[in-house]
């Protein structure tokens, strides 16, 4: 049976759901001018995936793929969050949640795994402090996994320290560097960003070690984010709204399958066709920044 694009028949079984997981992808950003990875002007047709998104990259050329890093850094921070993200926070308001999803178990929230390394969905929760409280909020972001990581964390190759910040640029060396120039420049190492800064001067304060950061986004061959903790989730799971992504890549590509084969629902909100969307059972067509907002109203 082909998929359902009847807005209200979604709209009832979201209703009736219980446990909802929304999967996001970067078509849920593009709006926000983050550019998508495999789309007409895709990320991927410029760059290749092979060295800024796998471990072996970054060992072969560090001072390319921090480039590159920086400015899709810079670029999330310039970025706003859209209506579609938008929506999907509106859930973290308990009168919403009311409304559209009365059946939620416990008043559950959703879980919102995002493949994007944006921060904008995260920051959509923070624009609702008017409404909520700061627990409410906490709570909210809790439910949020960033399963492919975040452009806001590094890991320190020598002692794992994972540092959070919004910090631009994580070292004097990667200042200037666009999408135009990245890569023209062969940064030496030890100009590329160390644990503890740029002011590291031996052990500081901090007892940071000095050594080379890495972006904490999981790159192809590593393990994506909250896997315990979304695999849980999966077994109770009524409804899988799958956002903006090709569905392409696995883990999350199998999502809905899994979703499917224990009797629960998928529905999918694309800009176009993705792999597997011939099984869901609604399959919304069309920009979601537009059509989300629509469908949860
Ligand atoms: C794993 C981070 C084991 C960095 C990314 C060989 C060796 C090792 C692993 C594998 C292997 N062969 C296959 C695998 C598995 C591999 C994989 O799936 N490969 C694919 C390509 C075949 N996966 C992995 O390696 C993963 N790890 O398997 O570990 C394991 C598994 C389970 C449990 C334990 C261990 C790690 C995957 C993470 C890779 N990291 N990037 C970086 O990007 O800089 S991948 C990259 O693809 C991004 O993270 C991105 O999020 C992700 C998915 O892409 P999409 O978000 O879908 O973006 P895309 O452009 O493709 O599509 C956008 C969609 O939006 C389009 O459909 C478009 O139509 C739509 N759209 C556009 N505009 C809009 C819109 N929709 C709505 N509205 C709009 N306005
Ligand atoms: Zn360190």
């Amino acid at each position: 049976m082909s998929p359902s694009s009847d807005a209200q028949a979604f709209r009832d079984a979201f209703a009736n759901s219980k446990r909802v997981v929304i999967l996001a992808g970067a078509g849920l950003s593009a709006a926000s001018g983050i550019p998508t990875f495999r789309g007409p002007n895709g990320l991927w047709k410029t760059k290749s995936s092979k060295l800024f998104a796998t471990p072996e990259g970054f060992k072969e050329d560090p001072s390319g793929v921090w480039q590159f890093y920086h400015y899709k850094r810079e670029g999330c921070l310039s970025a706003q969050p859209n209506a579609a993200h938008r929506a999907i926070a509106s859930f973290a308001v308990p009168a919403v949640r009311s409304r559209l999803m009365p059946s939620l178990q416990e008043d559950k929230l959703p879980l919102f795994v995002t493949q994007n390394f944006d921060g904008l969905s995260l920051r959509a929760l923070d624009e609702l402090s008017d409404q909520l409280t700061p627990a409410e909020i906490k709570l909210a972001r809790e439910r949020v996994i960033e399963t492919h990581g975040s452009a806001f964390k590094t890991i320190c190759l020598q002692c794992k320290h994972i540092n959070h910040t919004f910090d631009s640029p994580l070292s004097p060396a990667l200042a200037g560097i666009t999408e135009q120039n990245a890569g023209e420049r062969d940064i030496p190492i030890d100009q590329l960003p160390r644990c503890g800064g740029p002011d590291w001067k031996g052990s500081n304060r901090w007892g940071r070690c000095g050594g080379l950061l890495r972006p904490a986004v999981v790159w192809f061959g590593e393990v994506p984010e909250g896997m315990g903790e979304i695999a849980k989730e999966l077994n109770w799971t009524d409804l899988l709204i799958v956002v903006g992504t090709s569905s392409l890549v696995h883990p999350a590509a199998g999502f809905a399958k899994t979703i499917k084969s224990r009797g629960g629902k998928v529905a999918i909100v694309n800009l176009e066709r993705s792999e597997g969307d011939s099984d869901a059972d609604f399959l919304f067509i069309g920009p979601c920044e537009e059509t989300l907002p629509l469908l949860l109203k």
